[in-house]
This record gives structure tokens, sequence and C-alpha cells, in this order.
């Protein structure tokens, strides 16, 4: 291999081709369970615990959860949730996390910056700019942010070969329409590398790439995203580049999570949710 293919970045070629793909394309090129069902291997769900209504989860017996063929250790659960459900996590994003001290719009506890607010974190907080996480910056993790995620874990841990995750660090990314997030790993959780990263969408749908160890590694596979689905990147998926190159407005977001509608809040929610997307993940960092 030469020097120049060695150094041939596999990656940006891709999230450039979603970045400017029409929304149509992107639907059909982006792997679903839908467009392509072969890629996705479902993982049967024997497990019965009692899940706590404040959740908002849907009965586990409905769930579905799939290993994903195209990049090893990362599970797919399609959408857990009611839709009530999806209404409260939207509203405990916009309510309760973005009024943190710790967002991309400092401290937010008034909630003026809304419509600005890029990221928020909890639990051990991120410094961006040295990446690395502080023993001494930490805030709580609210219960039902644990509690939501315990539950998700076990389900998973009891029927795969995931680890649980015990999360202490939780970043929620808030994308307007053109927003995209670049190319990374997220490497800075110290011992915890091998402990899986939760992720959960709410709200418009968005193409998620996930790739090799290294961006010459091998082309990045596009999963299409929608409100409620949530991944799970365990074992070698854990380490790989991804990232977010297009949120793609999604036309049934109304029907499916505010139509007819009367509670002022959630008219609240759905005029910030409609052109946006909410993403929260949870990782573990020194344990
Ligand atoms: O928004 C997403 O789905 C991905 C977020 C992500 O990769 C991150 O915060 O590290």
């Amino acid at each position: 291999m030469s020097a120049s293919s060695e150094n041939l970045d596999l990656f940006t070629p891709v999230f450039k081709h979603f970045r400017h793909l029409s929304d149509k394309d992107c639907l059909i090129q982006a792997y679903s369970i839908t467009t392509h069902p072969t890629l996705f291997q479902q993982c049967p769900l024997n497990i019965s615990i009692d899940v706590d209504s404040s959740l908002g989860l849907q009965p586990i017996s409905t769930w579905s959860l799939y290993s994903c063929k195209f990049s090893n250790g990362l599970y797919f659960l399609s959408n857990p949730f009611t839709l009530n459900g999806q209404r409260q996590w939207i509203n405990r994003c916009l309510n309760n996390y973005a009024r943190q001290t710790r967002t991309s719009v400092g401290d937010n506890s008034d909630n003026q910056n809304l419509t600005r607010i890029r990221w928020a974190t909890l639990g051990y907080h991120y410094d961006w700019t040295n990446k690395i996480y502080k023993q001494d910056d930490h805030t709580n993790i609210p219960d039902e942010l644990v509690q939501l995620s315990q539950t998700i874990a076990q389900v998973i841990s009891s029927n795969t070969n995931c680890p649980m995750i015990y999360p202490e660090a939780v970043i929620i990314n808030y994308y307007h329409l053109n927003s995209t997030l670049c190319a990374h790993t997220d490497h800075s959780e110290y011992d915890a590398l091998t402990k899986p990263l939760l992720s959960i969408s709410f709200g418009n749908s968005a193409i998620f790439l996930i790739g090799g160890q290294t961006k010459t590694e091998c082309q990045p596979s596009p999963m299409l995203l929608h409100s409620g689905d949530i991944i799970i990147m365990t074992g070698t998926s854990r380490l790989c580049f991804h990232a977010i190159p297009r949120i793609l407005s999604d036309p049934f977001l109304n029907d499916i999570l505010y139509k007819n509608i009367d509670d002022d809040n959630d008219k609240v929610c759905w005029s910030y949710i409609h052109d946006k997307r909410i993403n929260i993940n949870l990782r573990q960092v020194y344990t």
C-alpha cells in the first residue's frame, strides 16, 4: 500500500455526501430495519422486570433490539418509549437539563438561551477544550436518567454480551436542522472504555455515521435514527469514529408526538422541537 493510500480518509467523503444529499435520498440510502433488514440481527429478549412508569417506556415484551452487522458491538433498540414518555423526556431536556450552569451558553438557569443552546452536561462535566473529565467538577445525575439507563442496560446485558453501565457523565446535544457533529471517538472515559455508551434520540431524525477506529480503516456506515431510538456502543464499536452529518426534518413528528395537545407546556416543547433534535448520551467514566 502506498503512503498516500494509507493516509486516505474514508470518513470525510461519506460525511460530505450525506451532508448534501436530498432528504429523500438520505432516507433511501441510510440503514434502517425497513430499508436494509439484512443488516440487522434481531436479539430475542427474555427478561421481565418492573419498569417504573415515570420512565415513559413501553412494556419490555414489545421492545425490538437488534445487533448491527455493519459495526461490531453496536446495538439498536427501536424506540421503546410511549408517546407520552417521549414528550416527558423532551420536556425534561428543555425545562430541567438545559437549565444547568455547564452548557454551551454558560449559566442557563433562567432558560433565556434555550434556542441557542448546543449542549448541556450532567454528572462529571466534560472539559471540551482539554477533552477530559475533572474529578472535582461534578453535579448529580438526576435519578430518572440513572434509572432509565439502568433499565435499558439491564435488559440488553441480560440478553447479549453487552456489559452493564452505571452512568457517571451525561452529555445532552441540542441540534438545529442545519447542525452537524464532526467525526470523533469518545475515548476520554479513562478505565471505562470497555463499558457501553448509551445514546438516545428525540425529535427530528438523524443520519448517524459509524466507521472504524481510524478514519482510514473503512467507509462509515450510515444509520437512520428516529425519535425514541436508542443505540448502544459497546465492544469494538465503542472506540469507533462516529458523526452526525445530517438532521432530517421528520414530517410525521407532529402527528406522532404533539397532535391535538392542549397542555401549554407541551405546546412550548413542540415550538422548540418541531425543528430540532435532542440526543442524550450516557457514559461511565471512572469505574
Ligand atoms: O447525536 C448523536 O446521536 C451522537 C452524539 C455523540 O456522538 C456524542 O455526543 O459524542
